[in-house]
């Protein structure tokens, strides 16, 4: 069964970022719930910080799953990537990506690489950055596993990362792997300006999908764009997707609009 997720931020440094909710979990899971989402995406500070949370209490108030838990404020608030030239930084990536998957696990819930993935540049070419990440995503894909949980890579647009930008290229990154528990998040919007074909782009994550960002072209919540959902829903029935549809859109024109445009979509796609 496809179940419907919204986006909870809790890092001040990304509250221009696209999520629906911002600063107060409680607001956010509560307002999740009363539209009829399955469960929030979590954006936090740090591992430590998501264990500080009254998280469990939460959830259970409110009848909500964790559907997944983001590592961006490594980048965006330490500036952490995996494919950095000094080592000792890229093990410190490493371990704050771990930090979040570890506090993630105790829910059953997968943590998210998307910008913490880095690039390839000058320094560092780009069969070495591949290298690293690859062995980044086979060492923490191993321990996720032995917690019970997966890894999720989420390959970006040409304007967010130069290391993979379709889902072909995810797939390709991940074939190789001995661990079979990363795997890949389709997020519509990086489709949209990338793939040929979304649902192309679909079929080729194939086995590996194992999230989704359901988003608009705009970046904006489902319907608030060009985006035609449709032939998607008919590509993840064939695939027998079964995870989440999250909305990791920006608060337009508000948050509570934005939620109710994507459960308004996501209820049109998939009735009750
Ligand atoms: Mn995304």
């Amino acid at each position: 069964m496809i179940r419907a997720a919204v986006t909870i931020s809790l890092v001040e440094e990304a509250r221009k970022g696209p999520f629906v909710f911002h600063g107060d979990l409680e607001a956010g899971c509560q307002q999740a719930a009363e539209l009829g989402f399955d469960a929030i995406e979590l954006f936090a500070a740090s591992g430590e910080m998501i264990r500080g949370l009254p998280l469990r209490q939460l959830l259970q108030r409110y009848g909500l799953q964790l559907a997944a838990v983001g590592t961006g404020a490594g980048m965006v608030v330490r500036k952490l990537q995996l494919c950095d030239a000094d080592a000792a930084r890229r093990a410190a990536a490493a371990e704050f990506i771990q930090g979040i998957m570890e506090a993630g696990a105790e829910f059953g819930s997968p943590a998210i690489i998307g910008s913490m993935q880095g690039r390839w540049d000058d320094v560092v070419p780009r069969d070495v950055a591949t290298g690293y990440l690859q062995s980044a995503l086979e060492r923490l894909g191993q321990r996720a596993g032995e917690l019970g949980t997966f890894l999720l890579y989420e390959p970006l647009n040409r304007y967010e990362t130069n290391m993979c930008n379709t889902m072909a290229q995810g797939a390709e990154l991940l074939r190789p792997l001995a661990t079979r528990s990363v795997k890949l998040l389709a997020d519509l919007f990086h489709m949209n300006i990338e793939e040929t074909s979304l649902v192309a782009g679909l079929r080729d994550a194939g086995e590996f999908l194992g999230h989704i960002h359901f988003v608009d072209s705009t970046r904006q919540a489902a319907g608030r764009g060009h985006m035609v959902y449709e032939p998607l829903v008919e590509v993840l029935r064939d695939l027998q997707y079964s995870g989440y549809l999250s909305a990791e859109v920006f608060p337009l024109p508000d948050s509570r609009t934005a939620a109710e445009q994507t459960i308004r979509t996501f209820r049109r796609l998939y009735p009750v």
